[in-house]
Formats: structure tokens, sequence, C-alpha cells
């Protein structure tokens, strides 16, 4: 069964170009539920570990720069078949690549500066949402306590 949570990213450009609220209503208007999020600068460290998969690519470097050079808004977002409906939603990594209407096409400034990050499989999704935040600052749709 395919999972039901995904973690997205607004990267640093699209947070110092004011998109935080364009990019969560678009969100909210497709049908996902916010259960966790948090404004945060990401250490580099921070990045390299997140980003560990990249580590031998050549834009691996500068993925590491521009993902701790500002401030970011990290959240766990769930729908049924959150992955690949988010996925969907936000477009090719190379926003000239991106279908009209997605997230990237709409605020990413370039494939390395692409507006949104968002977990590529549900095994990922669980690393990445586990990466950021514990149980107790998750409030999850399918949790009678919360909902
Ligand atoms: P994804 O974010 O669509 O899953 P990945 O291949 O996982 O794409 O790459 C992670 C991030 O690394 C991308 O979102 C983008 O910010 C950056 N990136 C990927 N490919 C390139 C590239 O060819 N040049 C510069 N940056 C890149
Ligand atoms: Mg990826």
């Amino acid at each position: 069964m395919p999972g039901t949570k995904t973690l997205t990213i607004i990267k640093p450009g699209a947070v110092s170009h004011e998109y935080i609220g364009p990019i969560l209503k678009i969100i909210n208007d497709h049908g996902f539920h916010i259960s966790a999020m948090r404004l945060l600068r990401l250490t580099r460290k921070q990045v390299e570990n997140f980003y560990a998969v990249h580590n031998e690519k050549p834009f691996y470097n500068g993925l590491v720069e521009f993902m701790s050079s500002g401030p970011v808004v990290v959240a766990i977002l769930e729908k049924k078949n959150a992955v690949i409906e988010y996925r969907r939603l936000i477009g090719h990594t190379d926003p000239s690549k991106a279908e009209p209407g997605t997230i990237r096409k709409m605020f990413a400034e370039s494939v390395e500066r692409n507006a949104v990050h968002g977990s590529d499989s549900d095994e990922n999704a669980e690393f990445e949402c586990d990466f950021f935040f514990s149980r107790s600052e998750r409030f999850s749709l399918f949790d009678p306590l919360h909902f």
C-alpha cells in the first residue's frame, strides 16, 4: 500500500522571494494536510547528511552551499499516495522541463534553485521525516488524538 506522507523543503531561494505563503496555499489547495512544519536554517553538516546519496554528483558542493545559505521551511505533508502525488505537483527537477501549473514551473529560478524538495520514495520519506521531526512534533490526520 502506498504511504500517506512526504517531506517537503521550501528552499532558500523561494523563502527569500517571500514564496512561503503562495507555495503553502498551493499545497493546501491540492488536498495535502500539513502535519508538521518548521522554519530553520540548515547547517552545512545537516545538508551533507540529508543529501548524502548525491555526494558523488558534480552539483553536490553547490547544492550544500545553496541549501545552507538561508532559512528554509521543512514540513511533513499527508495525503493518500503522498510521495507520488507531491512529486507530480512539484514537477521536474529542471524547471525548464516542468509542466505548467507545477510548483517548480511557477517558482524555481534554476535546476539548482528549484524552489522545493519532495521525497522520492516512501522509504526516503520515512528517513527524511525522521531527520527533522520527533513524534511529539507531528499532528497526523490519521491520529485520532489530534483530529
Ligand atoms: P529532485 O529534487 O527532483 O529529487 P535530485 O536529483 O534528487 O532531484 O537532486 C537533488 C537536488 O539537487 C535538486 O532538487 C536540485 O536542487 C539539485 N540538482 C539536481 N541536479 C542538478 C544539476 O544538474 N545541477 C545543479 N543542481 C542540481
Ligand atoms: Mg531527490
